[in-house]
């Protein structure tokens, strides 16, 4: 007898083997829009699964969390993984997923506490799986096993480029793989995670979440979807800012009286540098709006807050070494 070998053509690439990558931003259950974004890239559901007979997607993180279908979002980007069609890095919201359902050492607590705010942000998907908690339990198991980064080499050009869901730091990634070897996390690195000051919490928290500044003199202000902030996001590129209105990049303004400050020799020191001499990197989390389009030749952010009837994007990438306006695509997603 011989073993039958799978047929060629229909055997999706395996890393490293594609021609060509899509990376695809924070889906956050908006499952619908995920189908048709994938069969506009010409992915074919075959068996049940979304294959393209030489492309791989990657999925940038956030499948979860906040829209109609997530538990539909999650079986589509899941298969595609375990059949070699995709790749995913783990999101914020996938992490919090896990240390939020993990219990904590104390009784009755869990990793991420239960705070009316980081209930709220994982509400939608509880709600969701509320009726298939064991499913609900091996997606959990499937989370802890992603990395939190990617850096492929693209096959056809020999171009490196990476994947990160938030904030590509140079020495926290290098920290990480001196440890793991990869971008990938164990049940050590999450336990640790939520230890405030733990190496693994600033790893988790930069790379998933960015660099966060806190507002002066402890101010705060409310953003647009309620949650009061102490703290803004900022840019990691573009080294000419010179105020923290210049720095800031998330959809919701600072006050102006700051936003006109100079930014403080403390904070500059917390800013990271992605330099224009890096390879291309994709991050997704940051809600933009508008056409999208390169923030920098080598950096795309295609989380184009899909979820808030804005667009579900991604970036065809075919080895190159800067990034081209016209290489974007994406499903508008309707209320
Ligand atoms: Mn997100």
């Amino acid at each position: 007898m011989t073993a039958t070998l799978p047929n060629p053509s229909s055997h999706p690439p395996l890393q490293g083997e594609a021609n060509g990558y899509d990376l695809i931003g924070d889906v956050h259950g908006c499952g619908q829009s995920l189908e048709r974004l994938l069969l506009l890239l010409g992915y074919q559901k075959i068996a049940g699964v979304y294959r393209h007979h030489e492309r791989q997607a990657i999925f940038l993180g956030d499948v979860v969390d906040r829209g109609p279908r997530i538990r539909e979002a999650l079986h589509i980007v899941r298969d595609m993984v375990e059949q070699g069609s995709a790749l995913m890095i783990l999101g914020n919201h996938e992490f919090n997923a896990i240390t939020y359902c993990t219990p904590g050492p104390t009784a009755g607590e869990y990793l991420r506490p239960h705070t009316p705010a980081n209930a709220r942000q994982i509400n939608e998907t509880l709600t969701q799986f509320a009726h298939h908690p064991r499913e609900w339990q091996e997606f959990l198991h499937w989370f802890a096993g992603l990395p939190l980064f990617l850096e492929i080499r693209h096959p056809g050009t020999g171009q490196i480029f990476r994947a990160v869901h938030a904030c590509w730091d140079q020495q926290i990634i290098d920290q990480h793989r001196a440890i793991y070897g990869d971008g990938h996390i164990d049940w050590t690195f999450i336990n640790r995670s939520v230890q405030k000051g733990s190496a693994e919490s600033i790893t988790k928290q930069r790379l998933t979440g960015g660099v966060d500044l806190p507002l002066p003199q402890g101010e705060t202000m409310v953003a647009s979807d309620g949650y009061v902030r102490r703290a803004f996001r900022t840019k990691f590129w573009g080294h000419s800012a010179q105020t923290y209105g210049q720095l800031l990049f998330q959809p919701d303004p600072i006050p102006e009286h700051i936003a006109r400050t100079k930014i403080s020799a403390e904070h500059r020191a917390q800013m990271v540098h992605y330099d224009e001499s890096q390879p291309p990197l994709f991050i997704g989390h940051y809600w933009l709006k508008g056409h999208p389009r390169p923030l920098a030749p080598n950096l795309a952010c295609l989380d184009y807050s899909a979820v808030k009837f804005g667009r579900l994007v991604a970036y065809r990438m075919d080895g190159e070494a800067q990034l081209q306006p016209d290489k974007f695509v994406w499903v508008y997603v309707d209320p």
